[in-house]
């Protein structure tokens, strides 16, 4: 009847006083040969202790890449142990598995697994190679992505191209932040020449990948110079036509470009460095004629003409993605940013987070928003989408204002809701993909829980942005963001197989590094050489 299946299996024992007995229960998916070979091996004293002791220990190794001592027990604990364990999971199962999706899907949704990566590059880097090189593949040889990339028969090199119309602006330009993460991460360049197929014809290097990814996005441009809508973007919901422009990938575009422009000066190739620098001042100058509404920046263009999120449309006047995108891509991080973020605040603002849209669409036609089939104040009809959130509060770092990016940290928290899980209702352990939002009889109720790309957004916010450490070409780049409560706290991390004991003190403003010392010496600037660095360090860091 539309709920979710269940199954339950139980074994009768009986027990006499002080006597110990252990049952196995061995479930799996596969050839009928692999499961009496799997009962076979479970079936040895012993077999089953020292699997469990393997996985246990294997988690314990990816869970120990980074672990903080905050002071704040919520954060630590959510940070140290559940959130990249929500993001492992999410990961592995992307979301197939999704009691959610009730299994309709068999495969990897492309823009969330790409997303995933950016956690995984830390929590299990070579988990995430595999899975970045799978999904490279699924990009097809025209620059776009295959929307849904099914691992178990995805044949690179032989799929039938994805119909113009059903292609999403924004896949293919994820990868350009993912890529550059894991490289970070790891430290492996060579990558970027690796040779990696297309999904239905021809090949190209890793690097090749991300600008063929630019390219198709700058053949498919609409009006105003933005990147067309297509079937959709980020937002599944929104239908903007297919000639319609979307501001949301327009900030992806300007970002992919100076990632792209960035990978390649590092590489020494200035003539890919000087293709894409023009390019990105061609997409600054459309989004600056085009896309600011006086107080903040509007979401998107329909193919019609009419403009979406500005302050002139009754519904969804305001959008919270393109404020945290505009910072966060590096357009504005000065005063437009700032206005923008402000505007998020105090037109989008709760204690829950922050809504992603406001008001609510109510009369809208739903083929070209398709929110509006959503109760007022739920899921992308002006709920609290829960992905956005840890985006709000990497741009809030980026701006360097510690309170707000704090504030909207415990907001969507699931650990801090535990002194109101009657109302949030999600447990206090994981992410969920959506809360409700104002508009909402439910306000504050959590809906969908683990397979949402919030997980590894929130694990990128805190660790990078938040605690500030993070991956750069040539060692690890400290730029926290604390408030001035936040006296002091330590962070352990794991980097290219060595070990990082950071100890940062705060100062008067929670931002800046004022000092920073590695192993006793005194460096300049915010960045710890992995040159200078021992298999085991300390650094300490005074904040301005
Ligand atoms: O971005 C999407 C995601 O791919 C699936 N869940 C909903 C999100 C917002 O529409």
């Amino acid at each position: 009847m539309g709920d979710n299946a269940c199954g339950s299996l139980h074994a009768d024992l009986e027990l006499a006083a002080g006597e110990t007995r252990s049952v196995t229960v061995l479930l799996g998916v596969g050839r009928r040969a692999a499961g009496a070979a799997a009962r076979a091996r479970f079936a040895a004293p012993g077999a089953v202790a020292a699997a469990l002791a393997e996985v246990t220990a294997r988690w314990h190794a990816n869970l120990g890449a980074l672990t903080a001592a905050s002071g704040d027990p919520l954060f630590d604990s959510f940070l140290n142990v559940w959130n990249p364990y929500n993001c492992l999971i999410t990961c592995a199962w992307s979301r197939a598995a999704s009691l959610v999706y009730n299994g309709e899907r068999d495969g990897l949704g492309y823009r969330d697994s790409v997303q995933d990566l950016l956690a995984a590059a830390l929590l299990d880097p070579e988990q995430a190679r595999g899975r970045m090189t799978l999904l490279l593949s699924g990009q097809e040889s025209r620059g776009n992505a295959m929307p849904v990339v099914a691992p178990f028969r995805h044949r690179p090199g032989h799929e039938k191209p994805t119909d113009l119309h059903r292609i999403r602006s924004d896949d293919g330009l994820w990868l350009h932040q993912a890529v550059l993460n894991w490289v970070q991460e790891t430290g492996d360049l060579a990558y970027l020449d690796r040779e990696v197929p297309f999904a239905d014809t021809g090949s190209a290097t890793v690097l090749g990948h991300l600008r063929r990814a630019i390219e198709f996005t700058r053949a498919h441009r609409g009006a105003h110079g933005l990147p067309c809508g297509l079937d959709a973007d980020w937002n599944d919901c929104l239908r903007m036509g297919h000639e319609g422009e979307s501001v949301f990938v327009a900030f992806q575009l300007r970002q992919a470009l100076a990632i792209y422009r960035d990978i390649c000066l590092r590489l020494g190739r200035a003539g890919e460095a000087t293709w894409a620098s023009p390019l990105l001042a061609e997409t600054d100058a459309a989004i600056a004629r085009h896309c600011w509404d006086g107080g903040w920046f509007v979401r998107a263009f329909s193919e019609a003409g009419d403009v979406i999120g500005a302050s002139s449309c009754r519904e969804g006047s305001i959008f919270l993605n393109p404020q945290c995108w505009a910072v966060i891509s590096g357009y504005d991080r000065g005063e437009r940013g700032r206005a923008a973020m402000d505007a998020a605040h105090r037109l989008l603002g709760s204690d829950h987070g922050l809504h992603l849209c406001a008001p609510p669409f109510a009369t809208v036609p739903c083929k070209e928003i398709r929110a509006v089939l959503f109760a007022p104040g739920t899921k992308e009809n002006g709920g609290i989408f829960s992905q956005p959130q840890p985006w709000a509060v990497i741009a809030e770092c980026l701006l360097g204002r510690p309170e707000h990016a704090w504030r909207i940290w415990r907001a969507f928290s699931p650990a801090h809701a535990n002194d109101h899980a009657e109302v949030r209702q999600v447990e206090p352990y994981v992410h969920c993909q959506s809360v409700h939002g104002r508009p909402s009889r439910r306000h504050g109720n959590g809906r969908l829980p683990w397979l949402t790309g919030t997980a590894t957004w929130a694990y990128v916010a805190a660790t990078q942005h938040l605690l500030g450490v993070s991956p750069d070409w040539d060692g690890l780049r400290i730029s926290p963001c604390l408030e001035p409560a936040q006296r002091r706290l330590t962070v352990r991390r794991r980097f290219r197989g060595r070990d990082f004991e950071i100890r940062i003190v705060n100062g008067a403003t929670g931002v800046g590094v004022a000092e920073l010392k590695l192993n006793g010496s005194v460096l300049p600037g915010d960045l710890v050489p992995l040159a200078a660095s021992e298999a085991s360090n300390l650094v300490e860091v005074r904040l301005n």
